[in-house]
């Protein structure tokens, strides 16, 4: 079913792994489409709490595919961009949270696959970068955008002017990943922070998300409006109920998603 990517479910959790060996997982047109079949299916699929996206080999994604891109006129190109754009505003609109894996190679396409995720936790091995320039393009999938969310206009402008390659550690300390762990680490890392999500509340969970993403690109006033109406689809939850009584009665909540 899928030509360059691994999809397995298992304990709530969806593992997409990346797996495009002879281009280092970059992002085709074939692997565009795996990921946005992949991701509808994390959508429908309620067995699905939370979604974990790696890569095989040394790479998480090593960018857009440079043979297939070269290729593309400007129509084309234009095509690719709003294929890729779908993938990315996909993962965001997802109602469920993505957690970036990160193995290694992150770059361009691929770093910003990892930033459209929720959370990014980075392999020692990881290296983030947006190397565009060196190709005489910039960040076009909404590298430029998302990247300054995290780190700030300035550092983004350090990063992607110089085409400046940024390690795991260092991608903590920017914002850049929210943890960095050894190798080995990687997956049970993720898979602990997949778990203690599953662990609340799912529509609260959801609406945090989307109060969290929404609210980033409006201003304050509209921001809390939004915030104001996430909160109310909380308040009209079984689960709300649910959790607020099992506090009261000093024991553990059973969610219903409802
Ligand atoms: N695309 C295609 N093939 C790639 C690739 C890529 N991004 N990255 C690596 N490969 C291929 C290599 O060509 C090589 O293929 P063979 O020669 O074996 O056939 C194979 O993967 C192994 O790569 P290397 O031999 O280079 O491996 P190394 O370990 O020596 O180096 C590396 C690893 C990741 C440092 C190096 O491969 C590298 O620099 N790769 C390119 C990284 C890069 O520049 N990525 C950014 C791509 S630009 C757009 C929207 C978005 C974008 C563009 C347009 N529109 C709006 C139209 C996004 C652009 C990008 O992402």
């Amino acid at each position: 079913m899928y030509n360059n990517l691994k999809f397995e479910v298992k304990e709530g959790i969806a593992y997409i792994t990346m797996s495009r060996p002879k281009a280092l997982n970059a992002l085709n047109t074939e692997t565009l489409n795996d990921l946005h079949v992949a991701f509808h299916e994390c959508q429908k699929n309620d067995e699905i709490k939370v979604v974990i996206l790696t890569g095989e080999g040394k790479a998480f994604v090593a960018g857009a595919d440079i043979a297939e891109m070269c290729k593309l006129n400007a129509q084309e190109g234009r095509a690719y961009m709003y294929k890729g754009h779908a993938v990315m505003n996909q993962i965001e609109a997802l109602q469920k949270p993505v957690i970036a894996a990160v193995n290694g190679y992150a770059l361009g396409g691929g770093c910003e696959l990892s930033m459209a995720c929720d959370i990014r936790i980075a392999s020692e091995n990881a290296l983030f970068g947006q190397p565009e320039v060196n190709l005489g393009i910039i960040p076009g999938f909404g590298g430029t955008q998302r990247l300054t969310r995290l780190v700030g206009k300035g550092m983004a402008k350090y990063i992607i002017m110089q085409a400046k390659n940024i390690k795991g550690p260092e991608a903590k300390q920017l914002g850049l990943a929210e943890d960095c762990v050894a190798p080995e680490d990687l997956m049970p890392t993720a898979e602990k922070v997949a778990r203690t999500i599953m662990s609340k509340a799912p529509i609260a969970v959801a609406q945090a998300k989307v109060a969290i993403n929404v609210g980033a690109d409006l201003d304050m006033k509209t921001a809390s409006q939004f915030e104001i109406e996430c909160m109310s689809t909380c308040f009209s939850s079984e689960d709300k109920a649910e959790g607020m009584t099992a506090f009261l009665e000093k024991r553990d909540a059973v969610w219903k998603n409802k």
